[in-house]
């Protein structure tokens, strides 16, 4: 199988030179694993050809500013278990995850409840470099490895009267002891929003597999909006005639819209978004300006073309 980079990041910002090493020693890890999640093994398992293609595109002049590995895996956002970014990953090593299966219902012709390994045999995965934006200020650039959401809607032959989609996370909750918020944790898209080339199902990252702090065995990834619409460890999709209520739209209405477009015209009601910290930059590197849907714009201003991104916000 093939493995594709996809350049998304400019120049100007600069590589992490340890990022080709760390992929050549993590591949040789997963291929030599055996133990649970098999199927995934066997999907990320490049040949030696296919990673000399990749690693030529990773020498090449265009180098690609990779948040370090330690800090993605270290300072995570998963409030089922704490709203403390370094003991959530620590507690949400206690997450079971194997076997995992996904529902996808609702307005639908096909619904289907698929084992991971069923829902990944028919994907063929791709590395993908995305910023995340977090609504609380920070960013980070990250190697998701996973595939177009696009492609697993169409396999339930979504109905005519689909508009939205509803994607819930797991709730262990003998794992998951967070009382602050109303769980499962839910999030939703518009149906192009969900069928856009760049929204992704994520099955891991820096060529291994999801760690359980950043969503394993699936999460969603939508880069050109806030990072809590990339909703972590998910068990269900259902297609709506109608929006979904999101959890943090529920918790706070006026703070997190059902959009949630990285916008830096658009303040949070306690702090502006005109700028954000890229995670692992020095201490006096000057935070960096933040861009209107994170800098995916060309790919999707089309979709909100007739939409006041204020009152949506
Ligand atoms: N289930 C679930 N998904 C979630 C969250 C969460 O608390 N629970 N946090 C969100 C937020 S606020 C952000 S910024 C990203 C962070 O992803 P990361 O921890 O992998 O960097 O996950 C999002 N997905
Ligand atoms: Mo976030």
């Amino acid at each position: 199988m093939r493995i594709i980079t996809k350049k998304e990041i400019p120049d100007s910002e600069i590589t992490d030179p340890q990022i080709l090493h760390q992929r050549r020693k993590l591949i040789k890890a997963i291929l030599a694993s055996t133990v649970a999640w098999s199927s995934l093994s066997s999907k990320f398992a490049a040949s030696e050809t296919d990673w000399k293609n990749l690693s030529d595109a990773l020498t090449g002049s265009d180098k690609l500013n990779v948040t370090p590995n330690d800090l993605v895996k270290n300072y995570t956002n998963y409030y089922e278990f704490t709203f403390n970014k370094e003991d959530s990953t620590r507690l949400a090593q206690n997450l079971q995850i194997d076997p995992w299966s996904v529902e996808i219902i609702g307005e639908v012709e096909k619904p289907l409840n698929l084992h991971l390994e069923e829902l990944l045999s028919q994907q063929s995965l791709q590395e993908y470099v995305y910023r995340l934006r977090c609504v609380e200020g920070w960013s980070m650039v990250v190697p998701w490895v996973g595939f177009p959401l696009a492609g697993l809607l169409k396999r339930v032959k979504p109905l005519s009267t689909a508009k939205f989609v509803k994607f819930t996370s797991v709730h262990q909750s003998d794992a998951m002891h967070n009382g602050m918020l109303q769980w499962p944790y839910v999030e939703g898209l518009r149906v192009d929003e969900a069928v856009h080339p760049l929204t992704l199902l994520a099955v891991g990252m820096y060529g291994d597999k999801l760690p359980k702090q950043n969503g394993a065995p699936l999460r969603l990834v939508v880069p050109w909006k806030y990072g809590f619409k990339s909703i972590k460890a998910i068990v269900k999709i259902e297609l709506l005639k109608t929006a979904p209520i999101t959890t943090w739209n529920l918790y706070a209405p006026n703070e997190y819209g059902f959009y949630a477009n990285v916008n830096p015209a658009v303040p949070h009601p306690r702090w502006s978004q005109i700028s954000e910290r890229r995670i692992g930059s020095r201490f006096f590197t000057p935070r960096k300006a933040t861009e209107l849907f994170n800098g995916y714009g060309e790919q999707v201003a089309s979709m909100y073309s007739d939409m006041d991104l204020v009152y949506f916000f």
